[in-house]
C-alpha cells in the first residue's frame, strides 16, 4: 500500500450530556482523526487522547503535535506491506501511545479494505455478537444514578459500571444494590485512590463486584497488588497498562485478576492483540473499554471485541448514548439484548460520515 494522502483533523462534538469521572467533567469532546487515501481505498482512525492531560498525559493537542510534526510527514508516500510495520517506523518515539493508535488503526482498516476483509476477521476475531455493557459517570444525585441505571437495564445492557470517587463510593454501592441486587455491577475509580483506603475496598466486598477498576496511582502496579492480596473482588487495571509488558508484570505481581484492553491507549490494534494473547494464554479475562469515542473509535474498538479472550461485556455501548449525530453511519445500535453484531462490510465496517465530519472540524492538516 502506498500512502498517498494523509489528512489530520481536530473534530469538535457536544456530548448529550456531561460525562463526569473522579478527575472531572466534560461536557464536549475534541477528537483527532486520520484518515489516509491509498489507490483509491480509504482509512481511518480516531485518537482517544481527551481534552486535558487528566486520564493520561496525552492530549489532543500532544497527539496533534506528535502527528503534524514527527509522524505523518515520514509517514506519507512511503509503501507498506502490513500494519505491523508501523510500529517498527516509529519505535524510537517513547510513549504516545493515543496518537500512534490513531495512525495504526486507520492503517488495519485500510489494509483489511485491501485485502476485501472486514477488520474484524482480519485481527482475527472469532465472536460475531459482542456483548454491551455501559458506563455510567458520577450524577448530580444519586436518584439521578439510578434513574440512567434503570434505563440502561432496560435497554438491555449486560453490565453496569458506575464511576465512583471519594464521597460518591460505599454508600452509592449500597444504594445501587440494595436496588438492583443481581444485576452485574462494577465500579471504576479512575485512580481517585491510595492504599490508605484499604478498608473502603474490603467493604465493597460485600456486594458482589465483577470487578473494581484502577482504584490506584495511574501508574502504579505494586501498590496494586497489595491491595488485591488484601480483597475478594478482582482489580481490573486500565490506566496502569500501556503495553504489553505492563500487562505482563501486572499479571506477574497479581496487580490485577482482569484486564481492560483499550486500543487507542495501547498503541493500537497489534499491540491490544498481543495484550489479548498474553492474556488468554494465562487465563486472564479481558474487555474492552471505551474512551468516549465517535463512531470512527467505537467501530475499532469492536473489531477489537470480536477476539475470543473478550469474555466479559465491554464498554462498546451505542453512539445515540453520547452523541446526536455521530461520524458514521449507520450509527452504531444495540440489539435488545445487549449485543452488537459485528459487522459484514470490509474494513471498519461503518461508513465515516465525510460531509458532517467537514462541517465539525476545527483544523484540517493534509499530507502529500
Ligand atoms: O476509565 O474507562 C474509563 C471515559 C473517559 C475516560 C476514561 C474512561 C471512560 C469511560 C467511558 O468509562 C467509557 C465509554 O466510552 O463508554
Ligand atoms: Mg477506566
Amino acid at each position: 500500500m502506498r500512502l498517498d494522502r494523509i489528512v489530520l483533523r481536530e473534530i469538535h462534538l457536544p456530548l448529550k450530556h456531561f460525562f463526569e469521572t473522579s478527575f472531572g467533567r466534560v461536557y464536549e469532546r475534541h477528537v483527532v482523526l486520520v484518515e489516509i487515501n491509498s489507490d483509491g481505498l480509504t482509512g481511518w482512525g480516531e485518537c482517544v487522547a481527551a481534552e486535558g492531560p487528566y486520564y493520561s498525559y496525552e492530549t489532543v493537542s500532544t497527539a496533534w503535535s506528535i502527528l503534524s510534526e514527527l509522524i505523518l510527514p515520514r509517514l506519507v508516500d512511503q509503501s507498506i506491506q502490513h500494519p505491523d510495520e508501523f510500529g517498527v517506523m516509529f519505535r524510537a518515539i517513547r510513549g504516545h501511545h493515543m496518537a500512534r493508535a490513531a495512525v495504526e488503526s486507520s492503517l488495519w482498516d485500510l489494509w483489511s479494505r485491501f485485502q476485501g476483509l472486514s477488520l474484524w476477521k482480519a485481527l482475527g476475531g472469532e465472536l460475531q455478537q459482542i456483548a454491551c455493557g455501559v458506563s455510567i459517570g458520577i450524577q448530580d444525585h444519586p436518584d439521578l444514578l439510578l434513574e440512567k441505571i434503570d434505563q440502561e437495564v432496560k435497554a438491555g445492557y449486560r453490565k453496569i459500571k458506575i464511576k465512583i470517587k471519594p464521597g460518591w463510593d460505599l454508600e452509592i454501592v449500597k444504594l445501587v444494590r440494595r436496588n438492583y441486587p443481581e444485576i452485574p455491577l462494577m465500579v471504576d475509580a479512575n485512580s481517585a485512590y491510595s492504599l490508605k483506603d484499604r478498608d473502603l475496598f474490603a467493604a465493597l466486598d460485600d456486594f458482589g463486584l465483577l470487578m473494581i477498576e484502577q482504584p490506584l496511582r495511574y501508574d502504579d502496579l505494586l501498590d496494586h497488588s497489595k491491595l488485591q492480596a488484601l480483597i475478594k473482588t478482582p482489580l481490573c487495571l486500565d490506566e496502569s497498562i500501556r503495553h504489553l509488558d505492563d500487562a505482563r508484570h501486572a499479571i506477574e505481581l497479581g496487580s490485577c485478576r482482569i484486564i481492560n484492553i483499550k486500543m487507542g491507549r495501547v498503541g493500537g490494534h497489534s499491540e491490544a492483540r498481543r495484550i489479548h494473547d498474553l492474556c488468554r494464554s494465562r487465563n486472564v479475562p479481558v474487555w474492552c473499554g471505551g474512551m468516549l469515542e465517535t463512531g470512527i473509535g467505537r467501530a475499532h474498538n469492536i473489531a477489537v471485541s470480536t477476539l475470543p479472550g473478550f469474555v466479559i461485556p465491554g464498554d462498546v455501548s451505542a453512539s445515540q448514548r453520547y452523541y446526536h449525530r455521530d461520524t458514521i453511519h449507520p450509527p452504531i445500535e444495540v440489539s435488545r439484548d445487549g449485543f452488537i453484531c459485528a459487522p459484514l462490510q470490509s474494513g471498519l465496517g461503518y461508513d465515516p460520515d465525510s460531509e458532517w465530519i467537514e462541517q465539525i472540524t476545527l483544523r484540517r492538516q493534509v499530507f502529500c
